[in-house]
């Protein structure tokens, strides 16, 4: 009887950390032993010349989620997912939102029995709070906490989502004393409607006006007011998908303070900027809806000022902040009012699968980031931010054999016709990469190989979640 189920032989094992040529023994879908040469298995892979990274966790997607009346989100949690494996991920943190005056607890509920058989890779569920409720704050939070829901995102802006600054306090609170991971979405509220009503009187209804309405002002104010209130009540935070300059400096500032602020961006803000939602070039006016997301593009400047955030270590994680809405469609960003306004272009771009061939290829190939920078910033960090470590995010024994086999040298072109996810366009369309996902195994098993969908649907496990007992204090 062999000693493994499988060996990966010949590899570059990188991990947050370390860099080694090691074989890896996987045995009941976890990693069992990881050697310079290992005994027997009964099944071998032959890595050589590739790497064998942690696979990928995306701790920031969101998948079949309500979106608002008429519109569809591009993906289920069946496309969402094999998406993933595609793209060299093995897990990913979907959000189940909580419609004002609903139960949180029958929100998720309804919204784990969907995921529940139809995920191809593993999922664990962060809650959206949209309304903190008496009975949401006293009884239902905590007892989601205690059933593994350990994390959840506010928001300072949209209709239907907005917290009031008293309203975030008391989130905050109920988190510090259950020891939950709070995420905060950080644009204005008011300013946002004072900038779109403008624009509109104005006659500048474009799919650009999106990014006038949210200029960095916006985000720089909420940042420093979350970390405000973050700070009053002593609570570490999450400052997701971190877009420019300005909030970047709002964040450095509050770490340098010693605040507990982690922050995330995502690779549309390395990589993309502003002028795309212009549509130049493009016969089709409304063609930069497709680049509609919040906080919006920016500019180069910025995109260097997060750049410069990663590589000082400002940054924890980068997700996708995968949202995707298909683009030729009455459901999705081409619906009837967001052709006569910005207002009503759903915000969200996909990027699910291209996340980690986009931030290999401008951070490690052009030589920006380490290769265990890569790894800490698209695996260690999300597992260890959201409760998942030491089950998830590294190459050691006794963590799950979630692996990522990746040819570093490989040239591809990013192209719609070859993704797998629900919409109908990428933002990198066209996109040069070099770095790419050859193979992903979860749990010991090959899930996806050269774009190939190997695994079950259905396999991926939706996993609870324990917080660290030493971040739960009195308030
Ligand atoms: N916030 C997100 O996190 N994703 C898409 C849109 C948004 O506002
Ligand atoms: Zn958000
Ligand atoms: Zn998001």
């Amino acid at each position: 009887m062999p000693e493994f189920d499988l060996a990966i032989r010949g590899a570059t094992v990188v991990t947050a950390s370390d860099t080694m040529r090691a074989d890896i023994g996987i045995r009941d879908g976890r990693i069992a032993a990881l050697a310079e040469r290992i005994a027997d298995a009964a099944r071998t892979i032959d890595a050589s010349g590739l790497l064998a990274l942690p696979g990928g966790i995306d701790s920031h997607v969101h998948i079949d989620q309500p979106s608002g009346p008429g519109i569809v989100m591009a993906d289920d949690f069946a496309s969402a997912t094999r998406a993933a494996a595609a793209g060299g991920n093995t897990c990913v943190m979907p959000f189940a939102l909580q419609p004002r005056g609903a139960s949180l607890r029958e929100t998720v509920d309804a919204y784990r029995a969907r995921a529940e058989g139809a995920c191809l890779i593993d999922a664990a569920i962060h809650l959206i709070v949209a309304d903190p409720t008496d009975s949401v704050l006293g009884q239902e939070l905590p007892a989601l906490v205690a059933d593994g829901y350990t994390s959840f995102k506010v928001f300072m802006t949209y209709d239907d989502l907005v917290l009031n600054d008293r309203e975030l306090l008391e989130v905050f609170a109920v988190a510090r004393r259950e020891g939950a991971r709070v995420m905060v979405h950080a644009e204005g509220y008011d300013t946002i409607r004072y900038l779109s009503e403008k624009l509109e009187r104005a006659g500048e209804t474009r799919p650009y006006g999106h990014a006038l309405s949210r200029p960095q002002t916006v985000e720089r104010e909420a940042a420093h007011r979350a970390i405000s209130h973050a700070e009053l009540i002593d609570l570490p935070i999450v400052i997701v998908h971190v877009s420019g300059a300005e909030a970047t400096e709002q964040i450095a500032w509050a770490q340098a303070r010693g605040l507990r602020i982690h922050a995330e961006t995502c690779p549309q803000y390395l990589t993309l900027t502003a002028e795309d939602m212009k549509g130049i070039g493009d016969a089709d006016a409304m063609a930069g809806a497709k680049y509609v997301c919040s906080p919006p593009l920016r500019d180069a400047a910025s995109q260097e000022a997060v750049w410069s955030g990663i590589r000082r270590g400002i940054f924890d994680v980068v997700s996708s902040d995968h949202c995707p809405f298909r683009y030729d469609d009455p459901a999705g960003k081409l619906n009837p009012r967001g052709k006569t306004s910005f207002r009503w272009i759903p915000n969200g771009i996909p990027g699910i699968e291209t996340r980690l061939p986009v931030l290999f290829s401008e951070g490690v190939s052009k030589g920006r980031i380490s290769l265990n920078r890569f790894v800490a910033l698209t695996a260690t960090n999300h597992a260890r931010l959201y409760g998942l470590y030491p089950r998830k995010g590294s190459i050691a024994p006794g963590f799950d054999a979630d692996i990522t086999l990746w040819d570093p040298n490989r040239r591809e072109t990013i192209r719609q016709a070859n993704l797998h996810h629900g919409s109908d366009y990428t933002p990198w369309e066209g996109f040069a990469v070099t770095g790419w996902p050859v193979m992903t195994l979860g749990r010991g098993e090959v899930i996806a190989e050269e774009g190939r969908i190997l695994g079950e649907p259905g396999r991926g496990r939706i996993l609870d979640r324990a917080v660290d007992p030493s971040e739960r204090r009195a308030a």
